[in-house]
């Protein structure tokens, strides 16, 4: 299991960031960076992330992966996977995965995970950032729609150190997983609570939009879509700007 070391800050820019600053001084595998209120929260392709002190919670995980091969689409699976698990534990409400890398509760955005990585040396480093809307009761207007919070969810308030250390277990014993190579069982707990495989789907990437439907998740995490064209494409984290489903599209 992970040893965790959490360092706590009042007021951050980014969690990830820090933690991008403090791998190059030796931060140990476990380290974990979390701030009461995140200032420049980032999403995926410079997107903003929106957190709120008292109601947020805000952290990023560094860990050094073994292997720095295509398994590493993982990571985020994992994560997702450990943030579905430890929802569902301090709340009860079920979540699904959005892959790649968002949790859904009654199709609403609850958690959204950025990986970021880094080659030190030989040491590849990656940090797992982690925004999760825990007792929120509100949302700024333009994703009011699409935003929820566990609290708006599962009626209470739910703390955020008891979710926190929910989470840390939960991603520890995939991480064990993950290392041991048994990534079957992490794609499996991802098939099990996909918001989208079976679903249609609208896939922008670069400038292009691809309609298909999920149909299955690879043995590395991507997506298996069945174009509209009847082609079988498959998509890793990387390369994908957007999913949604597509009902009507
Ligand atoms: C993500 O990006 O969803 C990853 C967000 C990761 C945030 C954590 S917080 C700790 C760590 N430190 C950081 O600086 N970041 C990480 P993406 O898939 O690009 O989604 C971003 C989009 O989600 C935005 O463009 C909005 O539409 C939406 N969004 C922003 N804030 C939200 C929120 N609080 N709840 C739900 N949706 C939100």
């Amino acid at each position: 299991m992970i040893e965790w070391q959490l360092i706590k800050f009042e007021t951050l820019a980014s969690t990830n960031k820090k933690a991008l600053e403090i791998i190059d001084s030796t931060a140990a595998e476990g380290t974990v960076i979390i701030a009461e209120c995140q200032t420049g929260g980032h999403g995926r392709f410079g997107r903003k992330w929106y957190s709120l002190r008292g109601e947020s919670l805000s952290f990023s995980v560094i860990l050094y992966p073994p292997c720095i091969d295509k398994q590493l689409f993982l990571l985020p699976v994992l994560t997702g996977n450990a943030l579905t698990a430890a929802i569902k534990k301090i709340s009860g409400v079920n979540a699904l995965l959005k892959w790649p890398n968002d949790v859904l509760i009654n199709n609403k955005k609850v958690c959204g995970v950025l990986i970021e990585t880094k080659q030190i040396n030989e040491r590849f480093a990656a940090v797992i950032g982690i925004g999760i809307n825990v007792n929120n009761n509100q949302f700024p207007e333009n994703i009011a729609d699409k935003a929820t919070s566990i609290k708006l969810e599962c009626g209470k308030e739910v703390s955020t150190d008891d979710l926190l250390n929910t989470c840390l277990e939960e991603i520890s014993q995939r991480y064990k997983n993950f290392i041991s190579g048994k990534y079957d069982s992490i794609v499996q707990e991802a098939k099990q609570h996909s918001a989208l495989i079976g679903k249609k789907v609208k896939i922008v990437s670069a400038d292009k939009e691809i309609f298909g439907k999920a149909v299955d998740m690879d043995e590395v995490g991507a997506l298996i879509v069945k174009l509209n064209s009847g082609t079988i494409q498959k998509f890793t984290t990387g390369e994908i700007n957007m999913v949604r489903e597509a009902a009507n599209e």
